[in-house]
């Protein structure tokens, strides 16, 4: 299985690392660790140095109740980080954002993948990608970050987000995105209870029989923290087993803060998967 995004192309036989770079204030794990453009910078280098296979660079805090970020400072978040590492590094950028004017200028700046929250559901974020060589994620989210956990509901979890993940799929394949250049995630944490997570998460087959690579968002998310009753700064090896897990039930890509822990435990995995 391979992914297409840019002018990169990811062989999936063994699942891939993507470390997440947070030029943020208020995420919910790291938040204002790496707010300005130099510490991002330097952060997103020592992953690459970890072995991240895909960066992922977000300029807006999609955590339970996170404000929303305007248009123009969420570009002055992202753009400078971007424009200087896609100079440093060969290894796909990707950029986590929901708004088609950031895909649009992350991609102009050198982006070659989108993480979309929304799933390309912002009017004319579909355009855009379709309009460019990018790779895209089309993530499930119930509600909006403001509400989400106030009453996830959901008559099957498994089947709602199936059903919603390839309906969106459809809606890529239609505007001319090429099946190539897509992966598909369920959104842990979005609009979850504990229990959707868990539920998702055993039943992650289910997901990647829509023949789709999946990528799998866990690290050091609350269900880890109500699971085990570590608080965020101590979530790493819950977030290691959590993306082995992943992995064996067939997640392709592990979008995680830990990057260098992760990626031993993924050798481990492919050794003897
Ligand atoms: N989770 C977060 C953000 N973006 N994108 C995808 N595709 N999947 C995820 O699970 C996912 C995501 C939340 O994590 P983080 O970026 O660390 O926090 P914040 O949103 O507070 O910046």
């Amino acid at each position: 299985m391979q992914f297409i995004c840019g002018q990169y192309t990811l062989d999936l036989t063994s699942p891939k690392v993507m470390g997440i770079v947070n030029v943020t204030p208020d995420s919910f794990s790291d938040g204002g660790r790496y707010a300005s453009t130099q510490k991002a910078l330097s952060h997103a280098l020592q992953l690459v140095a970890e072995g991240a296979d895909i960066l992922d660079i977000g300029g807006e805090s999609t955590r339970p109740g996170a404000t929303p970020v305007p248009l123009q400072e969420e570009l002055d978040r992202v753009i400078p980080v971007l424009e200087a590492l896609v100079k440093q590094i060969n290894i796909p950028i990707s950029i986590d954002t929901y708004k088609p004017q950031v895909m649009q200028a992350a991609i102009a700046a050198g982006a070659s993948m989108v993480n979309d929250v929304r799933a390309l559901q912002e009017e004319g974020a579909l355009k855009v990608v379709a309009g460019s060589n990018a790779g895209v994620c089309l993530m499930h989210m119930q509600g909006t970050p403001q509400t989400m956990q106030e009453h996830p509901h959901y008559e099957d979890v498994v089947n709602d987000v199936k059903h919603f993940l390839s309906e969106r799929l459809q809606a890529c394949l239609n505007a001319g995105i090429r099946a190539s250049r897509i992966v598909l995630d369920p959104g842990f944490g979005f609009g979850k209870t504990r229990a959707h997570n868990i539920a998702l998460a055993k039943n992650l087959g289910v997901l990647c029989a829509l023949g789709q690579p999946v990528l799998v968002g866990l690290s050091r998310k609350s269900v880890l923290g109500q699971v085990t009753g570590n608080d965020v700064d101590t979530r790493v090896h819950a977030s290691v087993a959590a993306a082995v897990i992943s992995a064996m039930k067939g997640a392709k890509i592990l979008r995680v803060h830990d990057v260098a822990a992760t990626k031993e435990a993924i050798k481990i995995v492919s050794a003897i998967e």
